[in-house]
């Protein structure tokens, strides 16, 4: 696989002109370093491998191989990927690390639609009852590359590296309002959320997330764990909005605000951004400017999907009866029930076995053996759930202007000799 950056030009070949002007300046400065074009992912983000694909490093926005994502069922720190909205430099340097953030003073305030303002500080938090919740976290964005088949969206070009499988622990979003008596007025109908980042320029759109109140109520966590220890700064820490089975960009990174609303957030994140159309539409027919409450909606849950693990697109194999394995998820509603694989382009379906999952949210571990015989074949998988919502055979059905929330079927092609 060849990688090349935005100029254009072999990546190994950029590296090799980075590092004569990195040698030409002598000290290499943190900063010029980071916003550099062809800055791998560890001179961007303390505590990265720099094996992870760069999107835009001026940002810190990354995914993971799948070659590497693969080897974990739960996805270290390392290599999980990372989406920004504002720079990981100057303002936002202090999220360019995978060190946690230690602070039990930082505060969450929670307003709006509520009898009186309240708040809550992480210490607080650590002491109530915590639960554990392991699930996925994927950008709604993961495998908008896919639909450049069809049209080109704008945006990072997410490969399938865009998400990974983590725990999260920490207090029931309930459990808080519970025990600062938060009591909402008969207009509350979202929940809005807000971290400490903020848009570079004045005129920029703060990041702000609308969720539906009532069903967030139900599941969401004041998230202070990732994988076992204090969240890393980089992945939202000390504290995180999560909530289990939506899409990553309603997860809110270093959550300072919760507030109860009539309305959602008119942020352009939330109004113009992370929408989908209600309706299919073909390119050229709709812009993100035109997307309105009645024409679209946030990517909220999330759609049900399939990844192929192993072999993966390309690789070689030999003959016969082939090992296919993968992962599926949904937003966890109802369980995945069912997972096939196609050897013959969807003429016929294997069933997969789903052999290890750590809960709803998480993702579904699963294998099957197909028959191959000599030559180029593609290898198919898609998964079912007991609603019987499954995925599209051809994904590019779901395009849409932003390229959100990719979950054809997935298909690779593998070199059988
Ligand atoms: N405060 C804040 N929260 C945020 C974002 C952000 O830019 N600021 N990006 C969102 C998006 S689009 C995604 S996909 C996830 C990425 O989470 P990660 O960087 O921990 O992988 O965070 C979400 N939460
Ligand atoms: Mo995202």
């Amino acid at each position: 696989m060849k990688e090349t950056t935005v100029e254009g030009i072999d990546r190994r070949e950029f590296m090799k002109r980075a590092g004569a002007t990195a040698a030409a300046l002598g000290a290499f400065p943190a900063f010029f370093r980071a916003q550099a074009q062809g800055a791998t992912a560890d001179q961007i983000v303390k505590g990265k491998i720099p094996e992870m694909i760069v999107h835009n490093a001026k940002l810190g926005v990354m995914e993971t191989p799948l070659k590497i994502l693969r080897k974990y069922q739960r996805t270290p720190k390392e290599i999980l990927y990372i989406r920004n909205h504002f720079p990981v430099t100057g303002a936002g340097a202090w999220y360019a690390t995978t060190e946690p953030i230690q602070d039990d003073n930082w505060e969450v305030r929670i307003g709006g639609l509520v009898g009186r303002p309240a708040k809550i500080t992480v210490g607080e938090l650590k002491k109530m009852k915590l639960v554990e919740v392991p699930a996925v976290l994927q950008c709604s964005g993961n495998g908008r590359s896919f639909y450049a088949k069809k049209a080109k969206a704008p945006g990072s070009q997410w490969k399938h590296g865009g998400m990974g499988n983590v725990v999260w622990r920490g207090v029931p979003l309930k459990d808080v309002f519970e025990a600062l008596a938060v009591e909402f007025d008969d207009a509350a109908r979202y929940l809005t959320a807000n971290g400490k980042d903020r848009p570079s320029t004045p005129k920029g759109s703060d990041f702000i997330h609308s969720f539906p109140l009532h069903e967030v109520l139900k599941k969401a966590i004041l998230a202070v764990e990732m994988n076992g220890e204090p969240i890393p700064a980089a992945h939202g820490g000390p504290v995180r909005l999560f909530i289990p089975g939506y899409y990553g960009t309603m997860q809110i990174k270093w959550l300072t605000d919760l507030y109860v609303t009539e309305k959602e957030t008119p942020s352009k994140f939330q109004q113009h951004a992370y929408r989908v159309p209600l309706y299919p539409v073909e390119p050229g027919e709709m812009t993100p400017a035109d997307f309105n409450e009645f024409n679209s909606r946030p990517n909220w849950g999330m759609k049900i999907k399939t990844v192929i693990f192993s072999p993966l697109d390309g690789e070689s194999v030999k003959a016969g009866m082939v090992k296919v394995t993968g992962v599926s998820w949904n937003d966890g509603l109802v369980p995945v029930t069912e997972v096939y694989v196609s050897s013959d382009r969807g003429k016929s379906w294997t069933p997969a076995k789903i052999v290890k999952k750590e809960g709803p949210y998480a993702w579904h571990f699963w294998e099957a053996y197909v028959a191959l015989s000599s030559g180029t074949r593609e290898i198919w998988a898609r998964a079912v759930d007991a609603w019987g919502r499954g995925q599209p055979l051809d994904g590019l059905a779901r395009w849409n202007p932003k390229g959100y929330e990719w979950n054809g079927t997935d298909k690779i092609s593998v070199k059988v000799g």
